[in-house]
């Protein structure tokens, strides 16, 4: 019993050592590509004396299924408005602490106390940006228009399509005239029957395209506007559209897991994004929208007010948020698995 208590004394003692003198603590955040530059990361590990790790997932899905596979390690995570709303409910979000936030108060209203968290008890908005089309304008013209295009013949293997279920299979139920979030089965099914028509075309399904049109290999990409417009300062003629059937807005929010670690330093690391000249940085890597409207005085002149970011009133009115389809969920899960396997 004595030896024992003295082991579980020599752990106890071994990390607090550890995590007090020996090794730096460690803010494991788990995000999208393209999320979090070395600016943010370098300045948060300096200041706080800290060293910061970044992982990356590629859809919303892969989020949840590692978290529901109980991956424990992550103290900040990057999910978009419905996947907030799910992990809600499957209680794996910690409720965050707004005393230890106080720049919370940096935070446009308007996106704030959003339908996926409506009183942002467990997140805060990082970016907001549409999915749409990114082509290139010197190979294709006149400018496209519609989801049509990526279905025509001429353009087999020189496009990608997100490798994003709910954004890709939100595309096929748009160009056929449905909601994205379309809780009806024959709609899905026809959505599906779209998607594998296409198949053949595709090059390739990719959540971060802009590498493979900088490079030429495509012509054409179902793509985020932040991505596009990162692949415009390298490509010049790269042009971004949301074609005339509408098509999907989001928000990407920062978490803290149930199971994160180091939820302190989380919280502190969320504050410190919220920092107005930190939170330009944001939008200046990624090129998506700040929301801390005092962010846009340290933001170049094109980043303030950029149509990819801000689209007109009449576009703005054919986007549609993705919601959590509750159990219908599984009608997306299993039509996607479907294309996927084709
Ligand atoms: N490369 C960063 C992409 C971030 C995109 N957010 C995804 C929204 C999904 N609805």
């Amino acid at each position: 019993m004595r030896s024992r208590y003295i082991l579980l004394v020599l752990i106890f003692l071994a990390l607090f050592i550890g995590d007090s003198i020996g090794q730096k603590k460690q803010l494991n955040v788990f995000t999208w590509s393209g999320y979090v530059s070395d600016d943010i990361r370098d300045g948060f590990e300096k200041e706080f004396g800290v060293t910061v790790l970044v992982d990356t997932f590629a859809s919303n899905e892969d989020l949840l299924t590692k978290l529901m596979a109980g991956a424990t390690g992550y103290d900040i995570i990057m999910p978009s408005d419905y996947m907030v709303s799910i992990l809600i409910k499957q209680n794996l979000l910690e409720e965050l602490n707004r005393d230890n936030i106080p720049n919370f108060k940096n935070i446009s209203p308007s996106f704030l106390g959003k339908y996926f968290d409506p009183e942002n008890q467990y997140s805060i908005p990082y970016t907001f940006g549409t999915a749409g089309i990114a082509y290139d304008s010197a190979v294709i013209s006149p400018a496209p228009d519609s989801w049509a295009v990526l279905w025509d013949e001429q353009y087999k293997n020189q496009f990608s399509m997100l490798d994003d279920q709910r954004e890709t299979i939100g595309v096929a139920l748009k160009l056929l005239g449905y909601s994205l979030n379309s809780t009806d089965t024959e709609e899905i099914k026809a959505a599906k029957e779209k998607l594998i028509e296409q198949k053949p075309l595709v090059k390739q399904y990719k959540s971060e395209a802009q590498e493979l049109l900088i490079s030429g290999e495509i012509v054409m990409a179902h793509c985020w506007s932040g991505d596009a417009f990162r692949a415009i300062e390298t490509r010049p003629t790269i042009r971004y559209v949301i074609p005339k059937e509408g098509s999907s807005q989001f928000i990407d929010a920062v978490c803290i897991p149930k199971s994160a670690p180091h939820k302190a330093l989380a919280e502190q690391f969320i504050d410190y994004l919220l920092r107005p000249e930190v939170n330009a940085k944001i939008t200046a890597f990624t090129k998506y929208g700040t929301c801390v409207p005092t962010a846009k005085e340290f933001l170049p002149e094109n980043l303030r007010e950029h149509k990819f970011i801000y689209p007109p009133k009449e576009v703005l009115e054919s986007l549609e948020w993705l919601r959590d389809p509750g159990d219908f969920t599984r009608h997306y899960d299993r039509a996607w698995e479907e294309v996927k396997a084709k």
